[in-house]
């Protein structure tokens, strides 16, 4: 039982994504105006979008919408990652999904943290891209024992964190002075690195190997690598990234522009090249890059029959293009998109219809002043005006996005194959419990707003 001086959860989230936000404002200034840019679109948008306006404000919505943000970061060992599923946990955040980044070229598999109550992603609905690297893909031996041992000998979290981890567990939450401490304590182990803990040569050949290698293994701990806020016009903001300074990947990851956005559509621009101090050298006369900046805009969360659609038409147009999409192909790979993608219902009616997404259900005004509607089926309820949908708002993340957003950042030197399959269990046994299935999440969700409906009418 949660003790009544406890902080809850939620609100600990809140204020970790605050403090984490403010951190990286000051540490990385381009974050802060790709933030003012973002900002005004969306007050853009609203102010000439009714619809949407209606629309979150009618799922609430609108009250998170400014504190909305995903941060990504990469650890390299089992023990690293499994206690960051425990400071996490005591802010409310599980292990939602497994990613596997590996036939993409990339050296690591991932979960994303995140609240999975619809009411507790309204007080803060923050979320971790969490990447776990994968040292047994290392071919050279020598270098993975060298990997292996660096990662052995740091400790990523502060002592105070650690107790603090205990304590939550132990007492079942934490005070408000252990909160705030919890807070500035967890946040150190974001923070960024001006010294790296290898050699310049070290740093050298672990980066030979794979860019993120050297970014997993070279430093004290996993800095934030980036912190996205959610934009109501992701188009919009890519058009006038160029004009604030900033230059954006040459393609939007994700589904292509439609009347009604489904799940997740993302862009970023590649990562700054930062100075770093080598344990061979007294000042920082190296340099590393790590940290970028992306937008992202959220659509509605796909059933499996909608994500099963979503991945065959992603494919067809990949598989037709027959190639990374890069800046020479941007505009045909974005016809191609647009062009598999009319196959794909754009009405809400069309989608709720087809079960392709999943819906919050409401009653409308008409259906408050109503007696006697208990008879009814739910079709019946939303044909007539007495119920009402929006969809639910898809709060994970995409595997072939993800890739593009790593590769754009680690460049296409970093491309590299692996045979290996994916091994969900292997990360699960890391993380110490199993991921949570998003598609369960949905649905559950779903159905207590339905089931909701039904109560209210008496
Ligand atoms: C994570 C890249 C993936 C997203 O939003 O899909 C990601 C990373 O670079 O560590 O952040
Ligand atoms: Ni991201």
């Amino acid at each position: 039982m949660s003790h009544p001086s406890f902080v809850s959860p939620d609100l600990i989230r809140q204020r970790f994504s605050k403090a984490m936000s403010d951190m990286y404002r000051e540490e990385v200034p381009l974050y802060g105006a790709l933030m003012a840019l973002v900002e005004q679109t969306n007050r853009h948008v609203l102010e000439t979008d009714p619809q949407v306006a209606s629309q979150l404000n009618s799922t609430g919505e609108i009250q998170r919408l400014d504190l909305e943000r995903h941060g990504a970061i990469r650890v390299g060992t089992a023990n690293e990652l499994a206690t960051l599923a425990r400071l996490f946990a005591v802010m409310g955040m599980q292990p939602v999904g497994y990613y596997d980044l590996t036939p993409a070229g990339v050296p690591v598999h991932s979960t994303a943290f995140r609240a999975v109550h619809e009411t507790a992603l309204q007080v803060s609905p923050f979320r971790v891209f969490t990447s776990l690297l994968r040292l047994e893909l290392i071919e050279d031996l020598e270098l993975r024992a060298f990997a292996q041992s660096v990662l052995d000998q740091r400790s990523i979290f502060t002592p105070a964190a650690l107790n603090l981890i205990d304590r939550a567990e132990r007492d079942g939450g934490l005070t408000e002075s252990d909160a705030r401490h919890f807070v500035e304590q967890a946040l150190e182990t974001f923070r960024w690195h001006h010294s790296a803990t290898v050699s310049a040569e070290q740093y050298r050949k672990l980066s030979a190997q794979h860019r993120l290698i050297a970014d997993v293994v070279a430093f004290k701990g996993p800095h934030i690598n980036h912190l996205t806020p959610r934009t109501l016009d992701i188009d919009i903001v890519q058009a006038q990234m160029p004009a604030h300074g900033i230059t954006p990947k040459a393609v939007i990851e994700g589904p292509p522009r439609r009347q009604c956005p489904i799940l997740l559509r993302q862009t970023s621009f590649k990562a700054l090249d930062e100075p770093i101090a080598f344990t061979d050298q007294t000042s920082t006369h190296g340099s590393h890059s790590a940290r970028f900046g992306e937008i992202e805009q959220r659509g509605a969360a796909l059933t499996p029959k909608g994500r099963a659609l979503y991945d065959r038409l992603l494919n067809a147009a990949r598989d037709e293009l027959d190639d990374f999409p890069n800046e020479g192909n941007a505009a045909r790979y974005n016809a191609l998109m647009t062009q598999h993608f009319a196959e794909f219902p754009d009405t809400l009616e069309g989608m709720r219809q087809q079960e392709l997404a999943y819906f919050r259900y409401f009653v409308t005004e008409k259906g408050r002043a109503t007696s006697d509607l208990k008879s009814l089926a739910l079709d019946e309820l939303l044909d007539e005006g007495f119920f009402q949908v929006e969809p639910l708002v898809y709060e994970d993340f995409l595997p072939v996005s993800a890739a593009g957003i790593f590769q754009s950042n680690l460049g296409d030197a970093a491309q590299s194959h692996y045979g290996e399959h994916s091994n969900r269990q292997a990360f699960e046994q890391a993380l110490g419990r199993s991921t949570i299935d998003e598609l369960g999440l949905y649905a559950e969700t779903q159905r207590r707003s339905i089931e909701q409906c039904f109560e209210a009418l008496g």
